[in-house]
């Protein structure tokens, strides 16, 4: 049974040039593409994709930051695809929960600046899609 869920590359991803590096490391988990692009949030669909964290501390600088430059946006296909891209992309905290050998693990130091974002469940990843993808 295949599965699909929502990747993003967020702006520090994309600024320190590690688009092609998360790519490569979803391909080589068996993972395939079925949607891909560069883009750069607006405030309203930011807040849509990260609903569930508002009212958080964090909430007002994770939006300024998602919004501060281009993102990749990508659906990434195949089975078990949401927890397969969670665990390449590491624990949420950088240094205290990813594994060396994740992408978080591997190039992150601090939660707000962690790379990458992939859905948490079935139901976050048929919203975000939707949201990122209307015409997938
Ligand atoms: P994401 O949604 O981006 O894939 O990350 P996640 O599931 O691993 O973590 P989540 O709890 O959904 O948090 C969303 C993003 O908010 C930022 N964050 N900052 N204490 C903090 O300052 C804090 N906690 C979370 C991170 O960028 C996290 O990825
Ligand atoms: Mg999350």
């Amino acid at each position: 049974m295949s599965e699909r869920t929502l990747v993003l590359v967020k702006p520090d991803g994309v600024s320190r040039g590690l688009v092609g590096e998360v790519i490569s490391r979803i391909e080589r988990k068996g993972l395939t593409l079925a949607a891909l692009e560069l883009k750069t949030v607006e405030r309203a669909v930011a807040e849509q994709h990260y609903a569930e964290h508002d009212g958080r501390p964090f909430f007002e600088s994770l939006l300024e930051f998602i919004t501060s430059g281009p993102v990749v946006a990508l659906v990434a296909e195949g089975p078990r695809a949401i927890s397969a891209f969670r665990q390449v992309a590491g624990g949420t905290d950088p240094v205290d929960k990813a594994v060396p050998g994740s992408i978080r693990g591997d190039f992150g130091l601090e939660v707000q600046y962690n790379l990458v974002h992939g859905s948490d469940s079935p139901e976050s990843a048929e919203r975000e899609i939707k949201l990122w993808f209307p015409n997938l």
